[in-house]
């Protein structure tokens, strides 16, 4: 049977830069992302995400603007991530060092998509042009896209699970 995971993905921007977290342990060990993880029972996928960024970066954000939605599948594996991916230019605190996490500064021209999921490299344009996105990428383990798609879409769907 498949089941679907929720998860949050917060993209933290300022003039020319992104905040991404080198992930210290974990799923995406030893590669630099944005700050989310599960949404957990009782809470929206919206307040997952500020509590996630919350906890991996101490950054409190005011608010967040829903960007794009992607799903993994990893052949072998019965469990989608169905991931929601936010973005924020508002938000209060400095980043600090979490045990999960170590936030860094980085030029939006100077993205170390090297030592981050493959897939980024192929969606990031989109977050800097400020479209909206829908995705879906096939992983066999956690370095080979084997199919994807990648779609602009107008308006994402509402917080649900589905
Ligand atoms: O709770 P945990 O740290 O395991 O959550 C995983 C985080 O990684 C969550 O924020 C979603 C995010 N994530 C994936 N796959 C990918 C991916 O391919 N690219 C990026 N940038 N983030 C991903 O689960």
């Amino acid at each position: 049977m498949v089941t679907t995971k929720l998860l949050t993905l917060v993209m933290v921007v300022r003039p020319r830069q992104i905040l991404l977290g080198m992930k210290k342990r974990g799923f995406g060990v030893g590669r630099w992302n944005g700050f989310g993880g599960k949404v957990q029972p009782g809470e929206t996928i919206e307040q997952g995400a500020k509590r996630e960024l919350w906890e991996e970066s101490s950054l409190t954000a005011q608010s967040l603007e829903k960007i794009g939605r992607i799903k993994f599948e990893f052949v072998g594996e019965t469990e989608i991530m169905d991931v929601h991916i936010f973005r924020t230019d508002s938000y209060q605190g400095e980043p600090a060092e979490s045990e999960e996490m170590r936030p860094q500064w980085f030029d939006m021209d100077k993205i170390p998509f090297d030592t981050m999921w493959p897939d980024d490299i192929i969606w990031f344009p989109l977050l800097f042009q400020k479209k909206l996105f829908e995705g879906y990428f096939k992983f066999e383990g956690h370095t080979t896209i084997l199919d994807y798609t990648l779609q602009e879409v107008q308006e994402l769907a509402a917080d649900q699970a589905s």
